[in-house]
């Protein structure tokens, strides 16, 4: 009988503990997370990219044969436009830069540029790294990663990419490894570390990790790993990961 209510409890707590965040600190504040909300996500995407602007929801998609920019009106996550990418392109990360949305591809050198509006693909410029993760801040500095412990701080001037800055992510006496999506929220890169269901918060000065979002998200089926981070408002981030069939708002206390 013992080990029947000790089993009950430990599955009362493994079932509390499911579709939780934790904050944890690597510095003196503290913080609390809660799941505000559940919306729907498409289990067709392959998510890479994720990012808010003007109630609009941008999010791209990835692996070849299926990689897609995708626009929705959000909150109410009505589909506004689509563009898929050749089927040689495997699509990556995407950022808002000067009122024109940018989305890198993986190993093909290229960065479209794209026309938020419509997403008609305008151009596409010669991008070159891997293409993983990008963000940028209001002064217009794009932060980009490639699976390495690497940020690049790049500018596109006259048609052309260009790396200004390169810095590692330090934890303690480390370096973080497997850079993926990222969100630029003041002075802060929030970044997916990939495998892991885990936020890294790291100080754009400093370059260290100054706290972590631990999540624990129950997968069915194909999920994949926890990938895409939008800002919501100063405190609220939405997040996903790849082939998720959800999307979950996250509440920063
Ligand atoms: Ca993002």
């Amino acid at each position: 009988m013992k080990s029947i209510v000790i089993g009950i409890i430990v599955i009362c707590i493994r079932a509390v503990e499911i579709n939780k965040c934790m904050y944890v600190s690597y510095n003196d504040e503290q913080h609390s997370i809660s799941i505000n909300k559940i919306y729907p996500h498409s289990k067709e995407c392959y998510t890479q990219g994720l990012f808010i602007e003007n109630d609009n929801l941008y999010e791209s998609c990835g692996m070849y044969g299926q990689s897609s920019i995708n626009k929705y009106s959000f909150p109410s996550l009505q589909l506004l436009h689509t563009t898929q990418l050749n089927s040689s392109e495997f699509g990556e990360g995407i950022a808002m830069v000067n009122n024109t949305l940018i989305m890198l591809t993986w190993k093909e050198h290229k960065c479209h540029l794209i026309d938020p509006s419509t997403l008609e693909i305008k151009s596409t410029l010669s991008y070159p790294l891997h293409g993983w993760g990008v963000t940028n801040d209001l002064n217009q500095t794009i932060y980009v990663s490639d699976g390495s412990n690497k940020i690049r701080e790049i500018t596109i001037k006259n048609n052309e990419i260009q790396i200004e800055k390169e810095w590692r992510v330090q934890r303690g006496n480390g370096f973080v490894k497997e850079l993926n999506e990222m969100e630029y929220i003041d002075n802060k890169l929030y970044i997916n570390v990939y495998w892991e269901d885990k936020i890294i918060i790291v100080d754009v000065k400093t370059k260290y990790v100054i706290g972590e979002i631990w999540c624990n998200i129950k997968r069915s089926g194909n999920e994949e790993v926890f990938n895409g981070i939008a800002q919501i408002d100063s405190h609220t981030l939405l997040v996903t990961g790849k082939y998720w069939n959800k999307m979950f708002e996250l509440k920063i206390n």
